[in-house]
């Protein structure tokens, strides 16, 4: 059964149920922090073996040995891909570790809305990065609802990175077509989104309902994938969506120096996608 703490009761252990009998833990060295917001279960633990691991809900969000998996891959294609990402937003990501890749890019401002301020303060006290990245002069942090907030500004983007949880449970709204409608109708021409979209074995359907209406709204619509060590089976799957960016076209990707994962071949391989992902939503990306 899937609960909504990865703590044990001794506080020994911290785990993942990614299926009812499989899953992930750690060995706690410190509980960091640990309660209850209006949205969601928050804890934070120093493991042994994995520096510091966030969880919601119960769900791994991230740990300090392998964030850089997940963060770079989320991040960097769409905005190496964009010829000028001047306006950029994220949506979820209260760790910060997203807006901290976007802001290696010639940004001009970014913007990260975020629902749960209880997460952002959390993770402010326990994940060094964070700090340093709210004193970039270009970072704007919005405490607010993603689904509200872009239905409600009058502003447009360049680049959007939705940086939700799972496909099931809160962040269901952030994976609905009404949701990537609204991301269109605040990109501005040229623009790119890359959206987190869940496990390549655990969400196959959810790809698979996604796929047909994001073909429908974008020119570009394809799945890309990355490994994350502690995220359900390993390896990830992300939406890369544009009208004009088609990501193995971009003639010229602007990386940032100093990455830890992704370069311009992790660009062009990360697109190529296995036969029974392929075959789930309908024969290509
Ligand atoms: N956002 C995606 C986390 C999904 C993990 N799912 C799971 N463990 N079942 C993470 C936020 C990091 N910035």
């Amino acid at each position: 059964m899937k609960t909504m703490k990865a703590l044990n009761a001794r506080r020994t252990e911290a785990r993942e149920f990614q299926t009812p009998g499989a899953g992930v833990f750690f060995s706690v060295k410190k509980v960091l922090y640990s309660g209850r917001s209006r949205f969601q279960t928050i804890e934070i633990i120093r493991s042994r073996d994995y520096g510091r691991v966030l969880f919601l809900d119960g769900l791994v969000q991230t740990t300090e040995r392998d964030e850089f998996y997940y963060h770079e891959m989320l991040v960097h294609p769409a905005l190496a891909s964009h010829p000028k990402p001047e306006r950029v937003l994220v949506i979820g990501g209260g760790d910060g570790g997203a807006l901290r890749e976007v802001l290696k890019h010639p940004v001009k401002k970014a913007t990260l809305v975020e629902i749960d301020g209880q997460v952002i303060d959390a993770c402010r006290s326990h994940f060094p990065w964070l700090r340093a990245v709210f004193r970039d002069p270009r970072a704007e942090l919005v405490v607010a609802d993603g689904n509200v907030f872009i239905e409600r500004t009058r502003e447009k983007f360049d680049v959007i990175i939705v940086d939700s949880s799972d496909p099931v449970g809160p962040s269901t709204v952030l994976h609905q077509e009404a949701f990537y409608r609204k991301l269109k109708a605040r990109l501005r021409p040229g623009g790119t989104i890359a959206a987190q979209a869940g496990s390549l074995m655990l969400h196959l359907d959810s790809h698979a309902r996604k796929s047909v209406f994001l073909r429908r709204i974008f020119r570009h619509a394809g799945l890309y994938l990355g490994p994350v060590p502690t995220y359900p089976v390993g390896m990830w799957c992300y939406n890369f969506l544009s009208d004009r960016v088609d990501p193995l076209a971009a003639r010229k990707l602007r990386v940032p120096k100093g990455l830890k994962f992704y370069n311009s071949e992790i660009h062009r391989a990360a697109f190529a996608l296995p036969n029974f992902l392929k075959e789930k939503v309908g024969g290509r990306a």
